[in-house]
């Protein structure tokens, strides 16, 4: 391991381990934050006054419940319900929600612990929070995943709120999945309380480029990163693991800056297309038809292959882009990369390298950019979202992405500042962690002890 925990930091750690026994992404997520403080309280020991870091580990709220509803066969369904609101120092709670049959409290807490400091490092009012559920979209019809979203909603509408706590979509969870949830939560509060939500369709309070805003915000971030080695995207050869919302216009910015996208994927299998993904049957395959990746080498034809088993980290590429899920990448794909000489990594979901990988790139000085920062951009345009609602406006998709392109480009130079800063030039992880976890931190002093 390259950072190490401070040795003052040890009994903190081990109350976290102990109090959420069983969740072990929690644990890896707290983890690297706390590996990256050491620093930051030698330099300045009242942060670890008045149990402040055991503050900020401990979620404020935790929200648990039973989501009943009723299938097409007439068969009644259960699934759990999940709201961890994280930390309101900066602002109303804001994360996503989660449909995926993998959600558990540690998931949605190690979730919303990332998304505090994420959201921090926009430099936008919003605390932390994430959400979710246990079920499972796949196979389920448009009235299913409607009635489940009716019912889910009935208990969380009395949670949430423009000034409460904010939810916006995740895995799972994309504009359909919000229009039913938006739907019923007008209905159960008789309000029409637009920014209580965000990701919302364009017809009602939806923010033109909040799809597009966390894949390109990615990209913008690789981008800048790239220019301080004085390398864009250019001609080179991407991987984007994935093909949900954060991979497609992920693809898509990549493109534009001129880059080949040679392979992506979905929990079934990946595809490598030796002439590049073509985009336009990758949306038709997964925006419109719902169907599963392996069609894209069916109707691409030659010259694209899917391959089930392996990884696609396997595919020689400059830049990765990991865009699924939490630990999609070992240490053993980081390995991978690095002898097909990849140069840059940067992470479209939520944790996607495991810490053995993180430590892999940063010793080989390959450009490494953490989730919490690289893919800060759909919750800032979630929250321009919530200005727009605010504000009763409606706002360009050019204004949009030139706000959302100024903040990638502030959060890469704040974190590559405060990693210079704290002597870890070029340390991406300890920039983000350090300077999120300032900000939530000066916050919570100002509150004194809350
Ligand atoms: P989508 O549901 O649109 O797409 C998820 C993609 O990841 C699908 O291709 C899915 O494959 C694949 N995937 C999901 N779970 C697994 C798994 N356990 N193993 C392998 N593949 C998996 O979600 P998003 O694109 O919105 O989210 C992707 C990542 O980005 C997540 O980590 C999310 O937390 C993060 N993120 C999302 C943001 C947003 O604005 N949407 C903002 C910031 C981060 P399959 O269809 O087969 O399940
Ligand atoms: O992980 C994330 O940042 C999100 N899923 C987006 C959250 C949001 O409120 O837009």
């Amino acid at each position: 391991m390259m950072t190490k925990l401070d040795e003052k930091l040890e009994p903190t750690l081990d109350a976290v381990i102990r109090r959420n026994a069983g969740e072990p992404e929690f644990h890896q997520a707290v983890r690297e934050v706390l590996e990256s403080l050491g620093r930051v309280i030698a330099k300045n020991p009242q942060y670890a006054d008045d149990a402040l870091i055991e503050r900020i580990c401990e979620p404020e709220r935790q929200i648990i419940f039973r989501v009943p509803w009723v299938d097409d066969q007439g068969r009644v369904q259960v699934n759990r319900g999940f709201r961890v609101q994280f930390n309101s120092a900066l602002g109303p709670y804001k994360g996503g929600m989660r449909f995926h049959p993998s959600v558990n409290i540690g998931i949605v807490k190690f979730l919303g612990f990332e998304q505090t400091f994420k959201n921090a490092l926009t430099g936008l009012p919003i605390g932390g929070g994430k959400g979710g559920a246990d079920f499972n979209p796949k196979g389920r019809s448009d009235a299913e995943v409607m009635r489940f979203c009716q019912s889910f909603m009935t208990e969380m509408a009395r949670h949430i709120g423009v000034y409460t706590d904010v939810p916006a979509g995740d895995i799972g969870v994309g504009a359909r999945e919000i229009g039913f949830l938006f739907g019923q939560y007008k209905r159960l509060t008789n309000r029409y309380e637009a920014g209580a939500l965000t990701g919302k369709g364009l017809l009602y309070g939806g923010l033109r480029a909040r799809t597009e805003a966390t894949g390109y915000g990615a990209t913008y971030f690789v981008q800048r990163m790239l220019q301080t080695r004085g390398r864009d995207f250019e001609g080179m050869h991407c991987v984007v693991s994935g093909s949900g919302n954060v991979a497609i216009y992920t693809i898509e910015k990549i493109l534009s800056f001129g880059g080949a996208v040679v392979a992506c994927s979905d929990s079934s299998g990946y595809v490598v297309d030796e002439n590049g993904i073509d985009l336009a049957l990758l949306k038709e395959i997964k925006e419109v038809r719902r169907q599963r990746i392996s069609e894209y080498a069916n109707l691409r034809g030659k010259g694209a292959r899917f391959i089930t088993g392996g990884s696609i980290w396997d595919v020689p590429c400059d830049v990765a882009m990991p865009s699924a899920t939490q630990n999609e990448l070992s240490g053993k794909d980081a390995v991978t990369l690095i002898k097909n000489g990849v140069i840059a990594v940067g992470e479209g979901a939520n944790m996607p390298s495991t810490p053995e990988a993180i430590d892999a790139f940063q010793s080989a000085d390959i450009l490494f950019a953490p989730s919490k920062a690289a893919n800060a951009g759909g919750v800032a345009t979630s929250a321009l979202e919530m200005q727009q609602n605010a504000s009763r406006d409606s706002w360009s998709f050019e204004k949009t992405e030139t706000r959302l392109a100024q903040i990638m480009h502030n959060i890469h130079d704040h974190c590559a500042e405060t990693a210079e800063e704290y002597g870890v030039p070029g340390d991406y992880v300890m920039g983000a962690n350090i300077a999120g976890f300032i900000r939530v931190a000066e916050a919570m002093h100002a509150f004194g002890v809350i």
